[in-house]
């Protein structure tokens, strides 16, 4: 069955390679659902994807211990999607269109040496090695929803901390506005960039606020172990409220700005993909609707959809920064 999917329409196969196959174990979570006294369907559910899990484990990464979060609303009650879905239906054009290039194409993704350029309106400005960013703060287990534009969402457990953590060490000036995010854009590592459907590199960007808001994660780690090349090793953005395409993989440079920056997909389709980008399942994409999801691993196309939530049900912590804007105009 072919089924349109793509952020700019192609057209993409689907359906047998979406197999639910538990990786993570999770137990911990176990725990925390025990003592949140959860229903024993969703023990067996848990139970159940033990049994499955270590099956399929795409090579050994190393361990990233995390703390769980004490963020408020940082720790979703939803069972977590398969290690083997997370790191095999990716959104990473730098290495292809397809969801199932990434994990074919991303191991040519060279992870060391690796710094972030933190620049711009900072009194500090400051290049830090990925072995200072690890260290900067302790880092914490968030297990979030990711909710893509194009009508899919995970639920995956991440490791690092906030990106407020690693801002404050530059010291933001009154006059910065918003924050930039720069990605790796190289050509001998990155087989995507000789397509031309995004202007290279893919940037993305946040106001100030949005960034200093404590579920903005700087993340290293997924399940517990480093961030798979596909998913954005080795330190990307993760912004939960946001559709997925807003949390920039493999960063290089952070600038602050006191103009909004361009973002890759506002730069490709302005009337499609706005710089807010807020999950809102009441302003539909000019091609298609919002107002439901798919979550990954549930029985693929059969599977009943999910009703999206505004800001993708993270508006207990986010909904104040957006008080009086008109959602849809600014979209
Ligand atoms: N550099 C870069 N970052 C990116 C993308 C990309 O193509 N390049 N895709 C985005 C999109 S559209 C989504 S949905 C998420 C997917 O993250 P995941 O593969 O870890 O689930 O990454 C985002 N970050
Ligand atoms: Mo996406």
């Amino acid at each position: 069955m072919l089924i349109r999917t793509g952020h700019n329409g192609f057209v993409h196969p689907q359906g047998s390679e979406i197999t639910p196959q538990s990786a993570y174990e999770g137990r911990r979570r176990m725990l925390r659902t025990l003592a949140a006294g959860a229903a024993g369907a969703t023990l067996a559910g848990w139970a159940a994807r033990d049994a499955r899990a270590a099956v399929e484990r795409p090579g050994k990464l190393a361990a990233l211990p995390g703390a769980p979060s004490q963020v408020a609303g940082a720790n979703t009650m939803e069972a977590p999607t398969s290690y083997a879905d997370a790191s095999q239906y990716n959104n990473y054009y730098e290495f292809g269109l397809d969801k199932a290039d990434p994990a074919r194409n991303a191991h040519t993704l060279k992870t060391t040496p690796w710094s972030i350029k933190v620049e711009g309106l900072v009194a500090k400005p400051r290049t830090f090695g990925l072995e200072e960013l690890l260290k900067l703060s302790a880092q914490e287990e968030r297990i979030y929803r990711l909710r893509c534009v194009e009508g899919w969402s995970m639920v995956i457990p991440w490791v690092g901390y906030s990106l407020a953590q690693l801002l404050r060490q530059v010291q933001p000036l009154g006059s910065a506005k918003y924050v930039e995010f720069v990605t790796l854009a190289d050509k001998n590592q990155m087989p995507g960039l000789r397509s031309s459907v995004l202007d290279w590199p893919y940037t993305e960007g946040l106001r100030l606020d949005e960034a200093m808001h404590p579920l903005t994660l700087l993340a290293f780690g997924m399940y517990g172990e480093v961030l798979p090349p596909q998913n954005g090793a080795p330190v990307r953005l993760v912004v939960p409220w946001k559709y997925g395409f807003k949390s920039a993989k493999s960063i290089v440079a952070i600038r602050l700005t006191d103009k909004q920056p361009g973002t890759a997909w506002n730069k490709a389709a302005r009337n499609e993909y706005g710089f807010y980008s807020n999950v809102n399942p009441d302003v539909p994409h000019p091609r298609w609707s919002q107002a439901t999801e798919r979550r990954i691993g549930e029985g693929g196309l059969f599977a009943k959809k999910r009703k999206t939530l505004l800001f993708n049900g993270y508006g207990d912590q986010v909904a104040s920064m957006y008080a009086g804007m008109d959602l849809k105009q600014q979209f």
